[in-house]
This record gives C-alpha cells, structure tokens and sequence, in this order.
C-alpha cells in the first residue's frame, strides 16, 4: 500500500447530510441498504466526482434519486465506487450490498461472534458493510433499522436511541429503528444482533436526565457484570465532576463479545467490548482485571466526549482522541484509587511498552506525519505518551489553566472534527500562553534524555543545577530541536524534609522548572545545608533521566523523599544499577544498599501495601534490557534479576515472611484497591519466599494454591509454582485447569501462565497448547493469551539463542496473517527490540523478520511491520 502524508490533507469533496441503513441480518448473506444524502462541499473540490470508499464488498444495486443506476454511469470495484458525473449539488443515493458475516475472520466489519452479529468500525471498517466516505472528517445523522430472526437475534441495538420495533407481518422476523440525532463519523457506528442477557440499570445526569444503562452479556454470565455497572456509574458521575461533561442520551449500551481485536470500542450509545474488560466475579478475575474494567469502562465512556461528540479531521490525530482519553481515564482511577500507586503502574507501563517502543525501528511521533496501515498505531506513543503530553498540558498550566483550557476546546469544537493544533490553541488562547515549542512534544519521537548533575556552594548557600537535554534520532528524524520539560523537583534536606524551592527571590510555582534550552542551569537559593534533589517528581516529564546521582542519595530519597513516585524510583534506580552491572558482567555487585533501602519500605507503617508492593517489584527484564540499549543477552539479564531475587528473598525473609503473615484475607472478598493492595504485597511476599525453590517456599504456594478464595491468589500462587520445576507445578497446572476449563477468560490465564515460563522447554510446551482443545487461533484472545505472552513476556524463550522462538512465532505471524492481519501485526510487532540484543540472537531475528517480509500476499498490516521493523 501506497503512504498517506499528513501533509497532503485535503476536505472532502463531498459530505452526508444524513443516512439510513438498513440491514436485514443473515449468517452469510446479510443486505445492507444505505440511503446517503449527499451534499457537495463547498470546501471540496470544484466539481469533484463522487468516490465512496469499500473493502471487499458485493454490489447488487445502486439509485439515484429512487431510479436504477445503469452500469455505464459509476464504476464499482469490491473496494471503491466512483460516480464520475453525479448529477446535482445535493442527491439521495442508495446503495445495496451483500455481505458476509460469517466468513469475516478478522472481525472488522459486521461479523459474527458466539452465534451473535456484530460490528467493528474503526478506524476502516465500515466500508466493509457499505460504500462510504469512510473518513472521520464526514460526519452524518444515522437512523439504523435492523431486521433479523427473532429466534436467532432477539435483541437487536444501534447507535442512539430506539425508535420503533415490531414483528415483520407474516414472518418469522422482528426489526428495531434506532436512531442517533448526534452526527457522527463512520468509525463510531456500531449494530449488535443476537441472543444475550440485559442487565440494567440507571443513571441521572447533573441536569436530570435520566439515561437507561444495559449491559449486554452471553446469557448465564449476569452476575459478572456487577462491577462494569459500577464502574459506568462512577464514570459517568466523575465525568461532570470533573471536566463538567454531561450525557447526551436516553439510554447507553455495552455488550460483551469473546472475539474482538482490542478491547473495547466507543461508538456512540453502543460500545462493544471485549468480554474480558466486562465480566468479573472473585473466583474468575484477579484484581488487575478489576482494575483493568474500571478503566477500560471508563475510557470508553470518556470518549463521547473526547472522540465522539469531538472527533479526530483524519487519522493522524489520532492522539487528539486516544491520548486525552487516556489521561482522563487515568485520572479518574486516580480519583478512586490511590493517586501515587495509580501513578507508578501508569509510568511502569509507559516505560514497558512506550519507552521501547520509542527506542525501537517502530518509533513514530505521538502525532504521526506518515502511515501506510493505521491501523499499525494504535500504539503506547499514541495511547500512553499522548496521554503524558496532555499531563505535562496540566503541569505546566496548572489545575485552574488546564480547566480553562479544556472548557475552551469543548466550547469551540463540540460537533466537530478536530485537529492537535485545535487542541493547543485551546489552551494557548485560555491562558495566553506561547506552547509552540511544547507541540514539539507531537511532532518529534523518541524519548528525551535529561542529564542533571548539582553543585552546592555552601557559602553562597546556593544549590545549582546543570541539565542539558537531547533526543535520539528515531526512524525519519536524525536531528531535534530542544523540548520544554516540565520539571517537577525538590531539595531534600539532610533532615529529609524539603528545604524551600526559590530561584533568587521568587518560590518555584508548584515545584515546576521549565527546561527549555539544550542546556540550561539553576541556581536555587536560601539553602543552609547540601540537599539531595528529587528530580522529575511524579514522573513529571516522560524523560530518560540521568544524574550525578550516588547509591547513598538514593538510598537517603527511598526513605525520606515527601514524593512518593521519586520513593519508589530511587528504589527502582538502585536495583536497575545493580542489574544492569549484573547482566553485563555476570557477578552482581553488593547490594547491600538496596537490602537497606527495601528493608526500610517494607518495615515503613505510614506506606500502604499497594505502594510497597510495587517498591518492592524489581524492575522487569524488559526495563533491564532497554537500559542496557545494546548487546543485550537475555539469559544474562534473567539471571541477575534472578539472583537479586534470591538475595532480597533470602535477606528479608523475616519481613517478607511478616508481611505474608499480615496480609491475609479477614472477611469476604472485596476488589477495592485497599484490599486489592494487600494482596499484592502479600503475593509479592509469597514469590520472594519461594524464589529459591525450597521445599517451604513451595509448600506455601501450593496451600496458598489450593486455599484461595480469589484468583488473584490462586494464580499468582499458581505462577510461583510454574516458575520451579517440581512436581506440584504440573499436579497445580492440572487442576487449575479442569476447575476452570468452562471459562474461557480464565484458560487465557492458563495459557499466558505457562507461556511465560522461563525455561528451554517452554517453546515445545507452548507449541503442544496450540493443538489443546481450548486453543484457537481464530480466538484473538487465545492468541495473545499464548503466542502473545511468549513474545512479549517471556525474553529468554522468545529470543533463544538458537532461533527457535523467533522462527516460531514468525511462522504463527504467517498463518494468522489471512484470518486477521490486526491481531498477527500486533504479534509481529513483538520483535521491536531486536536491534538491542547480542549479534547471534539479532541475526536470528533479522531472518525471520526476512522470511515474513520475502512472503508474498502478505496483509498491508504485517507487510508495514515486517518493513519499518527491518528499516
Ligand atoms: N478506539 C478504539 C480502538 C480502535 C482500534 C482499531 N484498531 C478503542 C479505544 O481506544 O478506546
Ligand atoms: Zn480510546
């Protein structure tokens, strides 16, 4: 496929005014009938033809104004259709095609899930149920009338509010009119037909509106929706707590689907999710998936504000959407959970998948200028950096700046199509701010480097800091312009207390510095003793950040820093410098700093066991390799990390065994994140006391294994035992599996379990559970769960120094290619970080990124992956 360019945006020629559809469902042959109003715009190209957008579509019969078109006056084709000479400024056209639900495996478009139909739109599909201009810049009114089976579909939604329904006379079919008085791009309409269960419920908006909430399920699975309900409720209330935007419908819809390509999808009154961001019961999820539908329910309701009622001019700005839902997601957990844990899962996140990303052959800026497959980014630099750039908004603004801001965009845009340069100006006109150089933060990729070294002058009683800035070059961008990095930092005293933050004679506003130059110093002031700085509070920047830094300074800001993120990254920071020492020359220096430190976090009363927890979690092999940016060798990695394990394991057995001993359960279940953190703390206890393998340690699991009353117990204690080779990991594996074995979410657990088992007999373990029963490759949730886990979460199997695992998944790559290119390019994108690892094992990635790029007919998906990876 050819490369679209930002830059060559032009309106389109023509617009609808409004459109019906009507679809009359059926397994294979369902007839779709569209009724576009078009109109000419009047910002479009004199005279410019009609060209509708398709994908795979069979045309039967086409009319303008109600007469027959004759095959001479348009040209159709499965994937466009041209009317050369259409007749007026404004006419009706109807489009009639057939397509297939059944057969659609990579589930964009209208297919079929569990017997049910239904649909995905963004960000192309629904030009594969009709000819459209397909694009987010044409917004229209839809009224949809379904008709279906009543046996077969009883219950049949659109987007919008219901209308009409009723039985077709004579037949054995039903029909319902929904109708969406909201204009909308094509990529937010949505149907769902089928047999499912309703579980409803109610909500009064700020105004009085009363909005009826369903949440649609496979029948028998109501009682795991109780949370979901919850969370849209809470969602729906923070939402005009906090940003003052209110519901717009009489009733919001979800439903649950087991096959679907991400996890949830926003369209307007209707979002269809993936079932394993709905359903929850104790036995069945953990508290990461309770957390994971909290916030996946409230992103997607966010969007109709942020992505619906405003929309995205083209895909290119895809973050205007994608990012600031992010960040307003994050926020709302952050209102209901624990801000500073909340906070350290998020930056752990970005730097797991954006970071590496960022340093990788697929780094691309959060608002890219070029893309060949779009759908290829909806990546953590859209998601999870768009949501830190709206963030930084917030820090340099403030609270009050930031609102304004935000009130300003909704007030100017509502039922528009916007851009990122609309978004800025927003908050560049509220507050009377220049953010040129902030947009930067769009335009260039790769992640900035911040060095800061300090100088304390004791008669001077000043503290200055020198910090230069650079940004690596990425694919397409070899040179950087310097950024503005909000800065967020104190100066700890020796008493652990901040010492005032003065720049001469004015107080640092909110603890901010504004870095903005290549290179830049500060000189505070008022300083009677040499502080220890906290720099980059609360991740304030996502920056690499490196400074002069000693292990003593970070062993003093583990224990006393007044920041809690900088609490836990100077903990961090103490373990990666052990590790990556530890990786390169294969003897782990003392870590008695680090025994040190943990032992204080973990004695601490005032810290919460979520915080501890997450303290407490050495960084993953990923962040150790990414540190080490070249020559990587994985088992070097795993083995330090592993014998920094064993070391903390062994030397705060005393407190790990107190902390298991305190966390346990009193009373009934509950997922709050209170209880949610000790659990966590607990388990992590549970891993480092079994982390040696000794009979002990592996005899707690096993109980623990066998007494849980929740899964986020009895599968981290399953996980501890499929880390050891003894007998109870197979005798646990077994019966887990036949407890759960009608549950599909929770064989997901199992698959991804013994995917990620560090061990040379994990990739034929992995290769028998693709023939299991339960595996299916037309599953994406099967897919990620297994092949998906082994590429992304297992670094020593995955990229065996022998090549097998590359070659494995390259070949899993290949076959799902022709059933869904989305879920095989996702897994392709998996060999990102090849480039950083030793030459063997580069090589052996390289060849089978080859194989994939030499495989003729491959989708435009992986076609662009395999391409950009190999660059
Ligand atoms: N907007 C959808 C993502 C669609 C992905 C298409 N490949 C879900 C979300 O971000 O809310
Ligand atoms: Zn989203």
């Amino acid at each position: 496929p050819k490369a679209i360019h930002l830059a060559d945006y032009r309106p389109p020629d023509w617009l609808v005014e409004k459109v019906d559809l009507d679809f009359a469902l059926h397994p294979s042959q369902t007839r779709v009938t569209a009724r576009l109003a078009l109109r000419r715009n009047p910002k479009g190209a004199a005279g410019a033809p009609v060209v509708l957008e398709g994908d795979d579509l069979t045309l039967v019969r086409l009319a303008i104004d109600g007469t027959p078109l004759a095959g001479s006056s348009f040209e159709a084709t499965g994937n466009r259709l041209t009317l050369a000479h259409p007749p007026a400024d404004a006419f009706l056209l109807e489009i009639e095609t057939l397509v297939d639900p059944t057969a659609n495996t990579q589930l964009m478009g209208l297919y079929r899930t569990s017997g049910n139909y239904c649909t995905q739109c963004e960000p192309e599909g629904f030009r594969r149920i009709t000819y459209y201009p397909d694009r987010p810049d044409v917004l229209s009114v839809f009224t949809t009338r379904i008709e279906a089976d009543k046996q077969e579909a009883p219950i049949l939604l659109g987007n919008g509010n219901l209308v009409e329904s009723g039985q077709v006379p004579g037949t054995s079919r039903h029909y319902a009119v929904w109708h969406d008085p909201w204009p909308k791009p094509s990529y937010l309409f949505a149907l769902v037909g089928g047999r499912l269960a309703k579980v409803a419920d109610s909500f009064v908006t700020a105004s009085g509106r009363k909005v009826e909430l369903g949440i649609y399920v496979e029948e028998g699975k109501e009682a795991r929706a109780g949370y979901a309900m919850d969370s849209l409720k809470r969602s729906m209330r923070w939402d005009e707590e906090a940003f003052g935007r209110e519901y717009d419908l009489d009733v919001f819809n979800i439903v649950a689907v087991s096959d679907f390509n991400m996890g949830a999808m926003e369209n307007k009154g209707l979002n269809v999710f993936n079932d394993k961001y709905v359903l929850a019961s104790p036995e069945t999820a953990t508290d990461a998936d309770y957390s994971g539908i909290e916030g996946v329910i409230a992103h997607e309701y966010f969007h109709n504000w942020t992505g619906n009622r405003i929309t995205c001019r083209d895909w290119f700005q895809l973050c205007l959407k994608e990012g600031l839902t992010v960040f307003r997601d994050q926020e709302f957990s952050s209102d209901q959970r624990s801000r500073p844990v909340k906070r350290i899962a998020d930056v752990r996140m970005l730097k797991a998948a954006q970071f590496t990303e960022d340093a990788g052959p697929l780094a691309h800026p959060v608002r890219p200028e070029t893309y060949r497959e779009i759908n290829n980014f909806y990546t953590a630099t859209v998601y999870e950096k768009g949501a830190e750039v709206v963030r930084m908004l917030k820090t340099l603004l403030g609270e009050e700046g930031f609102r304004k801001g935000m009130d300003l965009y909704f007030e100017r845009h509502d039922g528009e199509a916007a851009t990122i340069e609309d978004f800025v100006s927003s908050f560049a006109d509220a507050t009377g701010r220049d953010l040129s150089q902030f947009s930067l933060w769009y335009a260039q990729s790769g992640t900035p480097v911040l060095n800061v070294s300090g100088t304390y002058d004791e008669a001077a009683g000043t503290y200055r800091l020198d910090i230069s800035q650079s940004v690596p070059p990425t694919p397409g961008q070899p040179e950087k312009k310097p950024m503005v990095i909000p800065l967020a930092l104190g100066l700890v005293g020796p008493d652990g207390r901040d010492q005032p933050l003065m720049l001469g004679n004015t107080p640092v506003e909110r603890g901010v510095v504004e870095v903005k130059e290549a290179t830049q110093s500060f000189l505070f002031t008022g300083l009677d003793a040499r502080p220890v700085p906290s720099l980059n509070r609360g991740f304030s920047a996502p920056v690499n950040l490196v400074s002069d830094l000693t292990e003593a300074d970070r062993v003093f800001l583990a224990a006393h820093d007044a920041d809690p993120f900088n609490r836990f990254d100077a903990l961090q920071r103490i373990a990666l410098e052990l590790l990556k020492t530890g990786a390169r020359t294969g003897t782990l220096p003392a870590p008695d700093a680090l025994v040190t430190a943990a032992r204080a976090i973990l004695a601490d009363p005032a810290l919460d066991a979520a915080f501890k927890a997450q303290a407490l979690a050495l960084p993953g092999e990923g962040e150790v390799a990414r540190e080490l940016a070249r020559e990587v060798d994985p088992d070097a990695v795993f083995a330090a990390r592993k014998a920094l394990r064993v070391t903390l394991g062994t030397t705060l057995a005393e407190g790990f065994t107190a902390a298991y001993a305190a966390g346990a359960a009193s009373g009934a279940f509950s997922p709050d994140a209170a209880s949610a953190g000790r659990r966590a703390l607990r388990n992590l206890a549970l891993d480092y006391l079994a982390v040696t393998g000794s009979a002990d340690g592996i005899a707690r699991a096993k109980a623990q294994f066998e007494a849980a009353d929740n899964m986020t117990d009895r599968i981290t204690a399953l996980a501890v035992l499929a880390q050891h080779d003894v007998p109870e990991r197979e005798a646990a594996l077994d019966a887990f599996y036949r407890r759960f074995e009608r549950d599909a979410l929770v064989i997901d657990k199992w698959f991804t379990l013994q995917a990620q088992i560090a061990s040379p007999t994990t990739l034929d373990r992995v290769k028998d559970l693709m023939l299991h029963p339960a595996f299916s490759l037309a599953n994406p949730n099967r897919v990620r769960a297994l092949v998906g886990a082994f590429a992304a979460a297992n670094p020593t199997q995955f990229n065996r120094a022998d090549g097998e695992g590359h070659a494995f998944v390259a070949e899993v790559v290949l076959t799902l290619d022709s059933k869904n290119p989305q879920v095989a390019a996702r897994l392709l994108a998996s060999f990102k970080t090849f480039r950083q690892l030793e030459p063997a094992r580069r090589g052996h990635a390289e060849q089978a990124l080859r194989r994939i790029a030499e495989t003729p007919g491959l989708s435009p998906d992986v076609a662009d992956i395999a391409t950009r990876s190999l660059a």
